[in-house]
Formats: structure tokens, C-alpha cells, sequence
């Protein structure tokens, strides 16, 4: 198979997570994409018309995208058990919470990457981060215990999300007043598939 990757990329990290928890990394050859909704770049398009990474070409059978369903592909083929049906609403809640603020994050980046400086829209900038905010608050205060139980693709959405804020928008401080998540983040992010996966500097 080939994943089209970016190192930056926060979606690309929940699929480069799953691979290494479940022991795929060798069935995936990466290859290097880059672009942006105004620049597609080298971006797979002919595989994925969206022009987004990550993109997974099987050997068989159409291209998957985008990372939602290519990290419950490769759980099923692994058996990893990374979506147990006893939690599964809460799983695909909480991974769907995570992509939300992964998602409301890049979109603050591309409003400064790809706009002209007069054109970038301040208000919309903090819209998207009043989402993440309140995003963060319901994980401190809804989440703990489901953070804290078996590895599941909810965590490790969580944790690229949390990783790619810290990347993209450290001087924000999300840690602050939020102790019980960025302790649970600190543990998280030393596991070995989070240390290998981390964005370069
Ligand atoms: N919902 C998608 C989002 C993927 C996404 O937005 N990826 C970014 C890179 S982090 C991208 O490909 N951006 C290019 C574009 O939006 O044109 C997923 O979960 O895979």
C-alpha cells in the first residue's frame, strides 16, 4: 500500500499512529505530498479528487481517504481492536471531537498561509479557536475516564490533536486551566508511537 504523507500533517499522524500501535508500518510505503486548497501542489488528486492527505492506495480496490476511514481500515485488517463495538459510540464521538479541533486548527493556519495579510479575517480566526477552546473544556471535564481506559482510535485522535495545537498554536496555552488533560496528554505523548510521529521542529 502507499500512504501519502506529510510529516506536519495532523491527520496524517492518526493514520501513522495506528500503523505503528498495530504493527502495519512495513505494509506501507510512504510517499511525499504537499499543497494547499489554493496550491494542490503534489497532492494525490487522481487518487483523491478532494486533493487531501492522508490518501491510502491499496493494492486492491479504490484509493481510501480521508483518515477517519483509512485508520478504521487498517484496524480491521490488523484485528487490532482499536474500535471495540462495546464503547463504539463514544469512540467515534470522541474521535470525531478530536478531528473537529484538529480540523478548526489547520484552518486558522491556511487563513494565515493562504490568504494576503489585508484579507486574513481576525474574527474567523477566533471563532475557529473558540471552537477548539470549547472543545478542550468538554475533554478536561466530560472525557477523563474514557481517556484513561484501553488504547482506542477516540485516545489517539485526542493526541494528534493535541500535538498539532501545541505544534501550530503553542503561545495559546491550552494547558492552561486544564490540568487533568494536559497530564493525560504528557503520558500519552510519550508513547512510542506518538515519539516517532512527531512533527519536525
Ligand atoms: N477530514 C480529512 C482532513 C484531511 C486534511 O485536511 N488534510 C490536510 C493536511 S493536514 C490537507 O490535505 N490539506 C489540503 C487541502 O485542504 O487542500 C481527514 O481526516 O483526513
Amino acid at each position: 500500500m502507499q500512504l501519502y504523507h506529510s510529516p506536519t500533517s495532523p491527520f496524517v499522524r492518526k493514520v501513522m499512529v495506528t500503523l505503528h500501535e498495530t504493527g502495519q508500518l512495513d505494509d506501507v510505503e510512504i510517499v511525499p505530498a504537499a499543497g494547499t486548497p489554493i496550491d494542490k501542489g503534489s497532492m494525490p488528486v487522481s487518487w483523491n479528487p478532494l486533493g487531501k492527505i492522508p490518501t491510502l492506495v491499496r493494492d486492491e480496490g479504490p484509493a481510501l481517504f480521508d483518515s477517519r476511514v483509512i485508520c478504521r481500515y487498517l484496524d480491521a485488517r490488523a484485528g487490532a481492536g482499536l474500535y471495540p463495538e462495546k464503547r463504539i459510540w463514544e469512540v467515534l464521538t470522541l474521535e470525531a471531537l478530536a478531528d473537529g479541533i484538529t480540523e478548526a486548527a489547520v484552518l486558522m493556519v491556511y487563513e494565515s498561509r493562504c490568504r494576503p495579510e489585508e484579507k486574513i479575517h481576525d474574527f474567523w480566526v477566533e471563532g475557529q479557536w473558540a471552537k477548539v477552546a470549547r472543545a478542550l473544556n468538554v475533554l478536561e471535564t466530560r472525557w477523563t475516564s474514557h481517556l484513561v481506559g484501553p488504547l482506542d482510535m477516540g485516545q489517539i485522535a485526542v493526541g494528534c490533536a493535541l500535538g498539532y495545537v501545541d505544534f501550530r498554536h503553542g503561545g495559546r496555552d491550552w494547558r492552561e486551566g486544564r490540568d487533568g488533560l494536559a497530564a493525560w496528554e504528557a503520558a500519552f505523548a510519550a508513547r512510542p508511537a506518538m515519539q516517532a510521529t512527531r512533527p519536525p521542529l
